[in-house]
Parts: C-alpha cells; sequence; structure tokens
C-alpha cells in the first residue's frame, strides 16, 4: 500500500509537469503573436475627417473701439450760429446754422472762422442738416418737411425737396443721402430725387451698440464705409458701419472747451472730414471755438 506521501509526491509531479506544458504553449502563442504584429504593423489611423456638417463657432462678441479726440489746431467759430451741419469741400467749410428766424447758410473761412458767403433761410424755417451732391447743397429743416436746395458756389435757391418727417442731420457718401431723424434710424435716399431708396442697399438702417438701438443720433458725416453720427445732447460721437449699422468706435469728445466757454455754449453738433489732410473739424451749437482734431486711441 502505497504511503500517503509518495502517492501526493506522485500527483504533485504530474501537476507540475502540466504547468510547465502550459507555460510553455502561452509562450509560443504569445511570440507568435509579436512576430504576426511585426510582420503585419497596423496601419496608420487616419486623421478625423472634418465635422464639414456642423455650425460654424459663434462669432466673437464685438469690441467698440473706444477713441478720443486729439486736437491738431483750433480756430474760431461763430457763437451766434447754433450748428446743425458741417462739410468740407474744396478748402472752405459750408455750415447750416438753425433756429426760426436765424437760421442761415454759410461758406465760412476754415482758419479763421470768418463768413465768407451767407444764404438766408426763410424765418419759418428751422434749418437742420447739410449735404453736398456735385454742386447742389442739401439743407434740411426740422419740422417744415423740405430739404431746401442750393448751387455751392453762388448759395443761389434752386429748388426744395418734400418729405414726412423731421429732418436732424445729413450726408451724403456719394451713392446715397444718409438722413437722421432723432430716433435710432438712418433713412438712405436718392440723392438726385430725396426719395427714400427701395430694394437692397436702401430703406433705413437701423443703429444699434452691441446689439441695443441708439436714439438722439443728430448731426452726420460720411467717411468712405463709416457714418459718424453725434449724439443729441452728449459729447459723444459714434462710427457706425454704412452696411450693418453697427457702432465701431464710440469717441469721447468731452473737455473740448472750458466750463466758462461751456456754460455759454450749447451742445456739440458738427463733424466735416477733410479728406485732403484726413483731419476732422468738430464744433457744436453756439460755439466759440471748431477743433481740427484726429480720433485717437485713449
Ligand atoms: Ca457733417
Amino acid at each position: 500500500m502505497a504511503k500517503r506521501g509518495e502517492g501526493e509526491s506522485r500527483a504533485g509531479g504530474r501537476t507540475r509537469t502540466w504547468v510547465w506544458a502550459f507555460r510553455g504553449a502561452a509562450l509560443i502563442v504569445a511570440a507568435a503573436a509579436v512576430a504576426l504584429l511585426l510582420a503585419h504593423p497596423r496601419p496608420p489611423v487616419p486623421p478625423p475627417a472634418p465635422a464639414a456638417a456642423s455650425p460654424a463657432p459663434a462669432a466673437p462678441a464685438a469690441i467698440i473701439e473706444r477713441l478720443v479726440p486729439k486736437v491738431l489746431a483750433v480756430h474760431p467759430h461763430d457763437p451766434t450760429c447754433y450748428t446743425q451741419g458741417l462739410l468740407w469741400q474744396g478748402g472752405a467749410l459750408y455750415e447750416s446754422c438753425g433756429q426760426y428766424g436765424q437760421s442761415s447758410l454759410r461758406r465760412v473761412d476754415p482758419a479763421s472762422g470768418e463768413v465768407r458767403q451767407r444764404a438766408a433761410v426763410p424765418d419759418a424755417d428751422f434749418a437742420e442738416g447739410l449735404a453736398l451732391v456735385g454742386e447742389k447743397l442739401l439743407q434740411l429743416t426740422w419740422r417744415e418737411g423740405v430739404a431746401l436746395v442750393y448751387d455751392r458756389k453762388s448759395l443761389a435757391k434752386t429748388g426744395q425737396f418734400p418729405y414726412t418727417g423731421e429732418g436732424w442731420g445729413l450726408c451724403y457718401d456719394g451713392k446715397r443721402l444718409v438722413m437722421s431723424d432723432g430716433s435710432d434710424r438712418l433713412t438712405l435716399r436718392d440723392p438726385q430725387t430725396f426719395a427714400v431708396i427701395t430694394g437692397s442697399g436702401g430703406g433705413e438702417l437701423k443703429v444699434t451698440r452691441e446689439g441695443v438701438p441708439v436714439e438722439r443720433l443728430n448731426e452726420l458725416e460720411c467717411v468712405g464705409a463709416a457714418i459718424y453720427a453725434n449724439v443729441w445732447q452728449t459729447d459723444e460721437i459714434l462710427k457706425i458701419d454704412a452696411a450693418t449699422g453697427r457702432v465701431e468706435a464710440s469717441i469721447d469728445a468731452s473737455g473740448l472747451l472750458s466750463p466758462q466757454e461751456r456754460a455759454k455754449a450749447d451742445v456739440l453738433n458738427g463733424i466735416a472730414w477733410n479728406p485732403e489732410t484726413r483731419r476732422f473739424w468738430i464744433t457744436g451749437k453756439d460755439w466759440p471755438k471748431m477743433f481740427e482734431v484726429e480720433f485717437v486711441g485713449r
């Protein structure tokens, strides 16, 4: 009879044999797998295809530029002109002065501020914005519903156009007249007929700052693809994208007049662009001075 220990020893020997056999087989299988992998490397993973169908990322929030006028020269201005429109042409400034019984159209010497030529406006008309189309000056009236037309050289009145609503500011961009009425809307008009342009590129432009309508737009100046507008009863001038109405820049024009000058004057109103020097001329209602400026970063 086999001793218990002998039986156990034989059984243990068989078990170890099987373990070694199994380990050997596993090693052979692993080596074969490695050899297969080396012989057939996996193809490179292609880069992910662009997600053509996914929506474009939202445009980053538009940043409104903050500018101030850098004063390059100061010139006298008639403190009895309640400035409603100002433009530059051929070395001269043309200015529309408002108020009932005091309105006029003037050609002004820029350096001295002297009035070189003047056309009276009927006492019943309150003159407003001013634009030049070819050799014709167009002058708005506040609530009288007519745009007065003058010959630029003689300042003789040659006609008028009717319109509905109030007239505030006016400028001409070479194709369209842009007109403000104290709201957040700029009306686009035909320069020959003064009719509101219909269809593409016409109608009205809604002016917004970061999506919010900007009201009380007043005197205007068309400069390239931008419209400059001062905001009534503030010292702020806005640079507006003429295609979208979006405010691109805000110009803080406060502090141009001394407190003493300011006490006798009314609000800022009057922007003219001189394309030769690429400088702006700005003034205000009953201001004693005009400022030749560049708009620069704060
Ligand atoms: Ca102007």
